[in-house]
């Protein structure tokens, strides 16, 4: 490639990794696999080391590391939480081998599977569990103590009073994974797209309670650090370092079998991928290790890795099925999106039956046809991909699928949006838009009304109580207690959630509202921008791009939102009913300013992360954790050990009723 290529295709790369990455660890929803991730990173430094005067400062191999979350304690990590070196082939693994060779003649190696999950630090003084963190940069994590003590294969204490650092793997079983994302979608919020992200967002709650519920495991398989004295003293080799943390009562890898060659090593690397979907967690690899501790000493380690190690990973697992019938989903927008109907077929642990075709676009691009042979693998997503047709497999059976020209769930004509790509229902009464635009209303991110899941919502859309999402707020308990598997109490609660999101926001309602194109960022620079619904209403297009990070098409979308009356009296009849549209920050007051604070459980007049947004907005810090510089503890429905710290630290405690007198 010359140089000019290479500089084009390097600027591609980083864009695309930078966007990925972003995906995955800001908004815990990849959209490629991993490994799709490491073939554009190994692209890229590939590049990069055949034109090191191309590097772009903004390339994702120059990040020293990802940054620690702030809601946590800082932790410094003794020994470094090194990653591994990848191999992608039985080629590579021989060359890994070739380089272990320059320093011994025979080495043996153990094989791990390589946990699909999170890394983290695990500190027991005198045989007490001590502290926890979670693998940060490598150097620096943060402490999850008290979320790693609700795993209950995490020993409070050993079975031998030593002082001991040991590193492992957390992640979510398969089970616990299916069964959190079946709950949150019953209640209408964001699924998690894989079992690794989700056991993430657990391990960074801010109330360990959550946690608790996300049925979070843990294998140990490394001892960073030990009592010379203790019997971690006279170990030499690593099978031996883990049939020790076995007997102090850790839980460590299932399989880490001894090989004394490259070729024997590589058996059990497919062994395990043949068995990875019986094992009822996720893994992404196999883990190569040199067994003998004075040769890994020899080898040593490079800043990033050591090189006694290397990850091997599975290109993800594809399979061949029969694509039955494309169906078509009608979204909020009325945007209509083509599903593909698979033959049940198991993949990486899950039976897959439908997939995603995008639009008509990606459909005549790939070449696809009703009654085709497909293959299909699981990205970063739950939903699997369509990645080719079989044509081979062709009988004549096969027919092309054309886009309707009529919305399947009401009937209306459909019309082609600029671009030529989207086809939309455009009659806003159609059900199925109604259904997801009052889902999107009711869900986590825009007014967050607890107990206002789709399966709910389609009981009141059905039984006539529902047409828009105005009507939720004349909803009255006696309605709700009419329906099928509403008792007296959960009827009162809904009742309760829908008031209290009356005062949810400006940003949440605009978000909510789900105008074209404005997600929940777009809609928090509105509200701070225009202060009132009002206001943005009256906004121009011009005066909307005038807001920083804000594009054309974004102002444009919602200029043409409140162009339509239907728009504007939704807004007004939302209004009558108690919705409030100012925005409640000012910017002038940083009462807060310098102060942090820490909840104890839930509050009875907001959610907690509505009391956080309020914190913030008046300048100050939430924190999870008591400390010596907690300014306030705000006490909720779980006093727990954070009251008891508090008084020790002589933090001031104040209740629901002092908060909101704060805040007035
Ligand atoms: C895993 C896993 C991760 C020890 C030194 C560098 C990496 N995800 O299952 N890391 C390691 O090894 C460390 N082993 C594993 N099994």
């Amino acid at each position: 490639m010359n140089k000019k290529a290479a500089q084009n295709r390097i600027a591609e790369l980083v864009n695309e990794l930078n966007f990925h990455s972003i995906k995955y660890y800001v908004e815990d929803s990849p959209q490629i696999s991993d490994y799709d991730y490491d073939m554009l990173m190994r692209e890229l430094k590939e590049l990069e080391k055949a034109y090191p005067e191309l590097i772009l400062p903004q390339s994702p191999t120059q990040r020293v590391g990802d940054k620690p979350l702030s809601d946590f304690e800082p932790v410094h990590h003794e020994v470094p939480l090194k990653s591994l070196q990848d191999v992608f082939s039985y080629a590579e693994l021989e060359e890994f081998d070739e380089r272990v060779r320059k320093s011994t003649d025979n080495p043996e190696y153990v094989v791990e599977l390589k946990i699909d999950g999170l890394s983290v630090a695990l500190e027991y003084r005198k045989g007490v569990f001590y502290r926890g963190a979670t693998r940060g940069n490598g150097v620096d994590g943060e402490d999850v103590t008290l979320n790693l003590k609700t795993i209950q294969s995490i020993p409070l204490n050993l079975t031998s009073p030593v002082d001991i650092i040991v590193r492992g793997e957390v992640f979510m079983p398969r089970a616990s994974f299916d069964k959190l994302n079946l709950q949150r979608e019953q209640s209408g919020e964001p699924l998690f797209a894989n079992p690794r992200n989700a056991a993430a967002g657990s391990l960074r709650q801010l109330d360990s309670s959550v946690t608790a519920k996300r049925n979070l495991d843990i294998f140990i398989f490394n001892i960073q650090k030990f009592d010379v004295k203790s019997a971690a003293g006279v170990i030499s080799s690593h099978s031996q370092s883990l049939d020790y943390l076995k007997s102090l009562g850790f839980k460590v890898s299932p399989f880490y079998n001894v090989f004394h060659s490259v070729s024997e090593a590589f058996a059990e690397i497919e062994r395990f991928d043949k068995i990875r979907n019986t094992l009822g967690f996720d893994i992404d690899g196999a883990v190569v290790k040199v067994n003998d501790l004075a040769l890994r000493d020899k080898l040593g380690e490079t800043v990033k890795f050591p090189r006694w190690a290397a990850a091997y990973k599975y290109p993800p697992e594809q399979k061949a099925t029969k694509l039955t019938d494309i169906v078509i989903n009608v979204g909020r927008t009325g945007v209509l999106t083509p599903n593909a109907v698979l033959e049940p077929v198991s993949l990486s642990g899950t039976t897959v039956s439908k997939a995603t075709l995008h639009n008509q676009n990606f459909i005549r691009d790939m070449g696809i046809m009703i009654n085709d042979t497909v293959i299909v693998q699981k990205a970063g997503e739950i939903i699997p991909e369509v990645v080719r047709v079989d044509t081979d497999k062709r009988d004549g059976s096969e027919r092309e699928f054309v886009m309707p020209d009529k919305c399947p769930v009401c009937g209306a004509l459909v019309v082609t949006d600029e671009s030529g790509i989207a086809v939309r229902c455009p009659n806003r009464m159609c059900e199925a838009q109604i259904f997801r635009k009052i889902v999107h209303f009711a869900s986590k991110d825009a007014m967050d009304i607890e107990g206002l899941g789709p399966a709910i919502v389609q009981q009141l859309i059905d039984s006539l109580l529902l047409k828009d999402v105005a009507d939720l707020y004349t909803l009255t308990q006696e309605q709700l207690t009419q329906l099928e598997g509403f008792a007296e109490v959960s009827a009162k609660n809904t009742v309760n959630a829908i008031e209290k999101s009356k005062s949810a926001g400006l940003d949440r309602v605009i978000f909510a509202l789900g105008i074209r194109n404005i997600g929940q960022k777009a809609a928090k620079l509105l509200a701070k921008h225009f202060k009132s619904i009002d206001n943005l209403i009256a906004a121009s297009a011009d005066e909307i791009v005038e807001i920083n990070d804000f594009g054309e098409i974004s102002a444009k979308s919602v200029v043409d939102y409140f162009a339509d009356d239907t728009n504007i009296e939704l807004v007004e009849k939302l209004r009558r009913c108690g919705v409030a549209m100012e925005f409640s920050e000012n910017i002038e007051d940083l009462r807060f300013e310098g102060k942090t604070f820490v909840l104890s459980g839930g509050l009875d007049s907001m959610t907690r992360s509505r009391a956080e947004e309020i914190i913030e907005a008046f300048g100050g810090k939430t924190s999870s954790s008591v400390s010596s510089k907690t300014s306030y503890l705000l006490l909720g429905d779980k006093p727990g050990s954070k009251l008891e710290k508090a008084r020790k630290l002589g933090v001031e405690i104040i209740d629901e009723q002092q908060f909101l007198e704060m805040i007035k």
